[in-house]
C-alpha cells in the first residue's frame, strides 16, 4: 500500500528513469536496436525494478500513465539521439495489456509521434503472448489499427502464454522474441533445444523475424547460431544500459 502511494507520487516527482539493453545482429556483428526498460529512484529505497512495481502499477491502474511516460520518453530520446546525428537504431517498448485495451491507445501512440516527429518503423511495441490473447477478437482489430501507423510488432516471452498458434497467422506481428526461460537450458536440455528450434523454422516459414533473449554464454550464443536464430539480447553482450552508455555505443556504430 505504501508503495502504491509512492507510486502515484513518483511520475509528479520525475522519479522514473529508462535504461536501454542493446539488441545484437549476432550473425552480422551490429547493433541492431535496444530494449526500453523502465526504472524507478525511489527517494528512500533507492532503485527499485519493474519485477517489483509494473504488476502493482497494473492492478491500481497507473500503468496507464506511466506507460504513457515510457512511450513519450523513449520517443524523446530517439529524436534527441538523431538530432545529434546519430545512426538511427530500432527501439523496443514493453506495452502492457492494460494499455493496449484502451480505446484512444492508437491515437496516443500517432500523437507522440507526431509530436516527436519518429519515424514510427523505428518504433517497436513488445506486447505479451498472455496479453495478446486476454481478448483475441478485440486484439486484432487494436492490433491493425495500430499497424497503421507502421510501427512493428514484437511478440514478448513468445511460448510461455497458453495460446493458440493460429494468432501467429491472424494478427499482424512482425516479430517474436523467444522466452528466457528456453534461452537458459539450450544447451543442456535437448527439449528446449527443439523448442527453440522449432520457433525459428515456423518463424522463418512465417516471415516472421525472431529474437533470442537472455542469452548469457557464448555455448548459447553459438547455438542459437546454429539454429538460425541471429538476433541476441541479454548479459553476454550487454546488460541493460545507462543512456549515456548506450549512447556511447551508438557513437562506435559506423
Ligand atoms: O528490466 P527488468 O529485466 O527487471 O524487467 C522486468 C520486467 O518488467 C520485464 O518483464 C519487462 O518486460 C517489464 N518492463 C520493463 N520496463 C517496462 C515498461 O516500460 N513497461 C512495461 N509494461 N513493462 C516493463
Ligand atoms: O519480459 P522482458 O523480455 O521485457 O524482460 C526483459 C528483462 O530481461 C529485463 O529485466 C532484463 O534485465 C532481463 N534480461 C535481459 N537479458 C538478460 C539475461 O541475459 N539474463 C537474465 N537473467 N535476464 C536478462
Ligand atoms: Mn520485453
Ligand atoms: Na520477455
Amino acid at each position: 500500500m505504501e508503495l502504491e502511494m509512492s507510486l502515484r507520487q513518483a511520475l509528479e516527482r520525475d522519479e522514473f528513469f529508462l535504461e536501454f539493453q542493446p539488441i545484437i545482429n549476432v550473425g552480422g556483428d551490429c547493433l541492431v536496436g535496444a530494449e526500453a526498460l523502465v526504472r524507478w529512484q525511489h527517494p528512500a529505497q533507492g532503485r527499485v525494478m519493474p519485477g517489483t512495481f509494473i504488476p502493482l502499477a497494473e492492478s491500481s491502474g497507473l500503468i496507464i500513465p506511466l506507460g504513457e511516460w515510457v512511450l513519450r520518453k523513449a520517443c524523446e530520446k530517439m529524436k534527441e539521439w538523431r538530432d545529434a546525428g546519430l545512426p538511427p537504431v530500432k527501439l523496443s517498448v514493453n506495452i502492457s495489456g492494460r494499455q493496449f485495451e484502451q480505446r484512444n491507445f492508437t491515437a496516443l501512440v500517432d500523437e507522440v509521434l507526431k509530436e516527436t516527429g519518429v519515424d514510427a518503423r523505428a518504433l517497436q511495441f513488445e506486447l505479451t503472448e498472455t496479453s495478446l490473447m486476454k481478448d483475441a477478437g478485440a486484439t486484432v482489430s487494436a492490433l491493425y489499427k495500430l499497424k497503421e501507423l507502421d510501427l512493428r510488432i514484437v511478440v514478448d516471452d513468445f511460448g510461455t502464454g497458453y495460446s493458440s498458434l493460429a494468432y501467429l497467422k491472424n494478427f499482424p506481428i512482425d516479430h517474436i522474441k523467444i522466452d528466457r526461460s528456453f534461452v537458459m537450458d539450450i544447451c543442456d536440455d535437448p527439449d528446449d533445444r527443439s523448442i527453440v528450434e522449432a520457433i525459428v523454422a515456423m518463424a522463418n516459414k512465417l516471415n516472421l523475424d525472431v529474437v533470442a533473449e537472455g542469452v548469457e554464454t557464448r555455448e548459447q550464443r553459438d547455438l542459437l547460431l546454429d539454429l538460425g536464430c541471429h538476433e541476441m539480447q541479454g548479459f553476454l553482450f550487454h546488460r541493460p544500459l545507462p543512456e549515456e552508455k548506450f549512447v556511447e555505443l551508438l557513437r562506435d556504430v559506423r
